[in-house]
């Protein structure tokens, strides 16, 4: 019996994401369009379907909600519950100006939470499936986590997907998260931090002029057990293929180095020329690459969808990664 090439890999999705719609946000303290809408999943979860990699989509199963409290604080899940609740009754949704947010950029609803821990159990899905010996797979939810703290939501982010992952792979081995994402993944770095048990590495906007603009420089190398088990690889505005990519080897020298168990890819499409919120110019030959690379890493990867607003690039990015990564 002949066997062809392996040309598609588990991609855990569900259409139960599409009634997390936040309406507005605030831009230089105008009222806009949130950019954070379903279309941005049903955009990518169409292409990978007509690009054959996706006959069938895995369902996500439930996870108990407690597992968040590892790596946010009670005082956060605990605001989040209550204020949503509060909601129930109210229709639209509402930006509150509180201690417990980044950024008045993401509007919390009746369903917010809900729909967050959804978009974490598409992660943990996917988690569970690396355990039981899937090479690569592809968790495509929203809303995006890596803004997320152990102490305040914001950046469209509610509940940090990758940093619970991490947190359920870490007791089977070490844990490598890199983040790709045209943003610094501000959430992920703090919440690992202060351990050597996870590495987290960052390619995104310089700081000096990109949100989420009060982390992610290169001096952030981690703390105590933690020291040196941060990277932050900050790139000029504009930046394009080829020193994105020389950037992204200096991150594959470091998960090298780490030698992880698992690799854990935060994985935003911003980055794309054209896209409405980030500011680089990669094209699809890009994420082809980044997804051959790490293929060629062999460690157990699991991607997490974060950011990407262009609903006419977004497809053709994935798709491109995906080439590149089965
Ligand atoms: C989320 B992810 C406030 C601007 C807020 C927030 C961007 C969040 C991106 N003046 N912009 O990393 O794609
Ligand atoms: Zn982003």
């Amino acid at each position: 019996m002949t066997r062809t090439q392996r040309r598609t890999l588990p991609i855990i999705y569900t259409p139960l994401h599409k009634p997390h719609v936040p309406r507005i946000e605030l831009s230089h303290s105008l009222v806009v369009d949130h950019p954070e809408v379903p279309e941005r999943v049903e955009v990518m979860a169409s292409a990978l379907q007509r690009a054959g990699h996706a006959e069938s989509f895995v369902e996500p199963r439930e996870f108990p909600f407690s597992s968040a409290a590892a790596v946010h604080d009670a005082s956060l899940l605990t605001f989040l519950e209550r204020t949503t609740a509060r909601l129930a009754e109210s229709a639209g949704d509402t930006l509150l100006e509180t201690p417990y947010t980044i950024s008045p950029d993401t509007p919390l609803a009746a369903n917010t939470l809900a729909q967050a821990w959804l978009a974490s159990c598409v992660v943990l899905t996917g988690a569970e499936m690396l355990r039981g010996g899937e090479p690569r797979v592809y968790a495509l939810e929203r809303p995006p986590g890596h803004h997320a703290g152990r102490y305040k939501y914001g950046g469209y982010c509610y509940i940090n997907h990758a940093a619970v992952a991490a947190h359920a792979l870490q007791n089977h081995g070490r844990v490598a998260v890199l983040d790709i994402d045209f943003h610094h993944g501000n959430g992920t770095q703090e919440i690992f931090y202060e351990t050597d048990e996870v590495l987290y590495v960052s390619l995104h906007g310089h700081p000096a002029w990109a949100y989420p603009r009060f982390s992610g420089w290169p001096e952030e190398t981690g703390t105590g057990a933690g020291e040196n088990y941060t990277l932050n690889l900050p790139l000029p505005m504009f930046t394009e293929n080829a020193a994105f990519l020389e950037a992204f080897s200096q991150a594959l020298e470091k998960i090298a180095w780490y030698a992880p168990a698992y690799l854990i890819l935060s994985c935003g499409f911003d980055t794309r020329a054209g896209d409405p919120v980030g500011a680089f110019s990669l094209t699809d030959e890009c994420y082809q690459a980044i997804g051959e690379q790490l293929a060629a890493l062999s460690v157990p990867i699991l991607a997490v969808q974060e950011g990407g607003y262009d609903l006419e690039g977004l497809g053709k990015a994935v798709v491109a990664l995906v080439d590149g990564l089965v």
